[in-house]
């Protein structure tokens, strides 16, 4: 570049950002170039996905400069429905004095708060600070509850710990068998697929465990098509076989875990032939399965939604783990159980107080010496932190009822979109004295509240996410956001402030991250070690990272498991089956999931004009379509006890006969999904119900 020479003004520096996509909890790497125009170009160094990106990465600029983006406050009158542009003084003013009103007459629980795992570290725990500080309210949670909940429980509960993968995603490529159980990873974080692609080009064998033939599928050396919500049976006739073939890893059982003796005991009477019968899968597949695993010196088994996402989810979960304890696996190199965690910061977002149960570094809300920590952090008296909240559906159910929270904050959900039983979501949504919505658009919830206030979006502001390995990675801001847009930290601290907060909040990223790390010192999600510019000179850093001169932690267990005793724990679990069983009037089960080109409620990829938007279908098998007397690409009506919706079909050989699919990303099927809870994590059984489908 020689300016001086040619006389002509010198053109913009190209700088680029590394930073990480906005989307899933792969948090693919990514340099973004040009200002006005911003360019996404790949970061070959960064680990998790080398420069590779699936569609919705390569185009996540597309909502940059979005003509729908929301650039000011905006107010509803409820009477005429019309919204007014106000000032953010005039905005945040306006929402402090009706939640003061509404505290004033239902006192602190009458307000909630409602976050989201899209949301940055620093964002969830500034969140969970405002409800326990500044509006001194217990009813806080957030969507993460609909994700990854049912294996955050069951990890913990087996293992000591809650981190989605305890090693780096590349050891998947020494395994010698990976066995995916609910997960369609090829269309969900495509970038993944590479490293279990290179696991077979090893040698060694991948499963997927699926009730429709998935492109993770056609990549896997077995396919099991179980009925949807078969998967713990499926475990229990694994663990039979394991038993029956004398494969149990009996010094690793003895030294490592407690608990085997039951498990023993109740797999008995799960012979292949009765697991056919339950579960659809023949039996002999299910012999093919623990052969596999029998003869793998390093098997990893991971689950995700597909398995987790049922009113049994955290009994599953403990069931694949049994399976990876019953092999010895969890703590060897190469091996052991994980769960592909989803949003963005899935699993960040779940460890630092935006969770009803919790206060930040993990710790719980109801444990004297976890408060005592956080409030000396905070600067309040531990007493004045208030207890555990109720989760997140059974907070928008109580909403405006006798004794639920009249008014509530959503930062980071389109709960009418996503939400089970959405009929009722949005009627309680409705029934609120006040609904404050922070997003970039207006999303289907932002168009019922009273109150939107417009935020900025990744690549315009700076703040760290924790992506599916554990790994901290920051996310640097790349260039302005609009006039008339803050961030969710600003908003944040405007309204603690307002609500006159005993303790200041800060609204810069660093800062709060810095506070992050002092509050989570000595808890199970220790951040205290880990600062940006850590971050940025080591491809992020893995928790625990109690300081400063600490290596982080990429790799869990190897010793000793965080449980009293250090070993972990088998659990012994009973197959219920799903909350709904198919019946003469709905007699199909009804599964809902993602496709590759959009993202969780669509509010975001919806917009990006360089994503195909085809809207929702069913796909469902050509026996089905037969004997409904219908072909591919007309109307269907899908229909439970909750409601029905008007689809076209997609006629696939790739699902179960008795099993319909519709994806989630359009307003519409989750009014039909059933709100059956898992009793342990409290995740909605979003992934079965029973169903009728007809020509419509
Ligand atoms: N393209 C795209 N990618 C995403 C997202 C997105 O919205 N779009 N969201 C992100 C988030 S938040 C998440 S949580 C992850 C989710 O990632 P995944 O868990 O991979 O996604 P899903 O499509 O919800 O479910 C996976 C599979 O479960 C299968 N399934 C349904 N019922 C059952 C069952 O009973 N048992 C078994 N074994 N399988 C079953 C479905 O057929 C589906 O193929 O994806 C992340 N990545
Ligand atoms: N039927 C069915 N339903 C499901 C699922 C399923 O498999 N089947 N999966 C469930 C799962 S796993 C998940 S994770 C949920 C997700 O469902 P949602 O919670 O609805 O997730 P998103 O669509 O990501 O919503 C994020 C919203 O916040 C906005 N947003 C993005 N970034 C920010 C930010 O930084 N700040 C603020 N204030 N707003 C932001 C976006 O524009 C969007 O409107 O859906 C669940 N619902
Ligand atoms: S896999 Fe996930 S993180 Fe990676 S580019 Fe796609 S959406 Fe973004
Ligand atoms: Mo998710």
């Amino acid at each position: 570049m020689t300016p001086a020479t040619t006389g002509r003004p010198s053109p913009p520096t190209v700088t680029a950002t590394e930073t990480h996509c906005p989307y899933c909890s792969l948090q693919c790497g990514m340099r973004l170039e040009g200002r006005r125009t911003t360019t996404v170009q790949p970061w070959a160094e960064f680990p998790v996905n080398e420069g590779g990106l699936c569609r919705k990465g390569w185009t996540a600029t597309g909502l940059l400069g979005h003509r729908e983006r929301l650039t000011t406050p905006l107010v509803r009158d409820r009477a005429t429905g019309a919204w007014s542009a106000v000032s953010w003084d005039g905005a945040l003013d306006l929402v402090a004095q009706r939640l003061r009103a509404v505290q004033a007459a239902h006192g602190p629980d009458g307000v909630a708060v409602f976050g989201g795992g899209g949301l940055t570290n620093e964002k969830a725990y500034s969140l969970g600070k405002l409800a326990r500080v500044a509006l001194g309210t217990s009813q806080v949670d957030y969507n993460g509850r609909w994700c990854m909940s049912s294996a955050a429980s069951a990890s913990t509960r087996a293992l000591g710990i809650d981190r989605g993968l305890p090693f780096p995603l590349v050891d998947v490529e020494h395994a010698d068998v990976v066995v995916l159980v609910g997960s369609n990873l090829a269309e969900t974080m495509p970038p993944a697929a590479r490293h279990l692609d290179r696991c077979r080009e090893n040698g060694g064998r991948v499963v997927v465990v699926d009730p429709r033939r998935t492109p993770t599928a056609d990549r896997a050396d077995l396919l099991l098509q179980p009925v949807p919500g078969g998967d713990l049976a499926l475990a229990l006739g694994v663990l039979h076989l394991l038993v029956a073939g004398g494969h149990v890893d009996e010094e690793y059982v003895a030294t490592r875990t407690v608990g085997w003796e039951s498990v023993r005991e109740a797999v008995a009477a799960w012979w292949p032939e009765r697991v056919e019968r339950v579960t659809g899968v023949a039996a002999d597949e299910v012999r093919a399965l623990a052969d596999l695993l029998a003869a793998g010196e390093r098997v990893v088994v991971l689950t995700a939604r597909g398995a987790e996402q049922h009113a049994q989810g955290s009994d599953t979960v403990l069931a694949w783990i049994d399976v990876a304890l019953a092999l010895g696996m969890p703590g060897k190199p190469y091996a052991g159980y994980g769960c592909l965690t989803g949003q963005g910061n899935g699993q960040g977002g779940r460890e630092h107080g935006q969770k009803a149960d919790q206060l930040p570094g993990y710790r719980l809300i109801d444990d004297p010496a976890a408060r005592a920590h956080v409030a000396a952090v905070w600067g309040v008296e531990p007493d004045s932190l208030p207890g555990r909240g109720r989760s997140a559906y059974e907070l928008l159910e109580a909403l405006g009822t006798e004794d639920g929270p009249r008014a509530l904050l959503v930062h980071g959900s389109n709960i009418v979109v996503s939400a089970p039983h959405a009929t009722r979501v949005q009627e309680r949504l409705e029934s609120l004295d006040l609904l404050v919505v922070c997003d970039l658009v207006m999303s289907e919830t932002a168009a019922l509240a009273d109150v939107v206030l417009p935020v900025t979006q990744w690549a315009e502001e700076t703040g760290t996410m924790t992506n599916l390995e554990g790994r901290v990675v920051l996310r640097q801001a790349h260039r302005p956001a609009p006039d008339g847009v803050r961030s969710d930290l600003e908003v944040i601290a405007g309204l603690a402030e307002r609500m006159g907060s005993p303790v200041p909040f800060s609204a810069d990223p660093e800062e709060v991250f810095d506070e992050l790390g002092r509050a989570s010192a000595g808890g199970r999600a220790d951040y205290a070690g880990i600062t940006y510019d850590r971050i940025r000179a080591e491809h992020g850093v893995f928790w625990p990272c109690p300081s400063a001169d600490h290596p982080g932690t990429p790799r869990l267990f190897a010793d000793s498991f965080p449980t009293p005793d250090g070993r972990a724990r088998f659990h012994t679990v009973e197959h219920r089956g799903p909350a709904e069983a198919p019946c003469g009037d709905y007699p199909l089960h009804l599964t809902t999931g993602r496709v590759l080109a959009q993202y969780q409620s669509g509010a975001q990829t919806r917009r990006v004009r360089d994503l195909p938007d085809d809207g929702a279908f069913a796909e469902l098998h050509p026996l089905l379509a037969a004997r409904i007397g219908v072909a591919d690409g007309m109307a269907v009506r899908v229909t439970t006890r909750r409601g029905s919706l008007r689809v076209p079909a997609r006629v696939v050989t790739t699902i179960r006969p008795d099993t319909v699919f519709v994806p989630f990303h359009w307003l519409g099927v989750n009014r039909l999904v059933n709100d059956a809870l898992d009793p342990a994590s409290r995740m909605p059984e979003f992934k079965v119900c029973a169903a009728r489908v007809e020509a419509g």
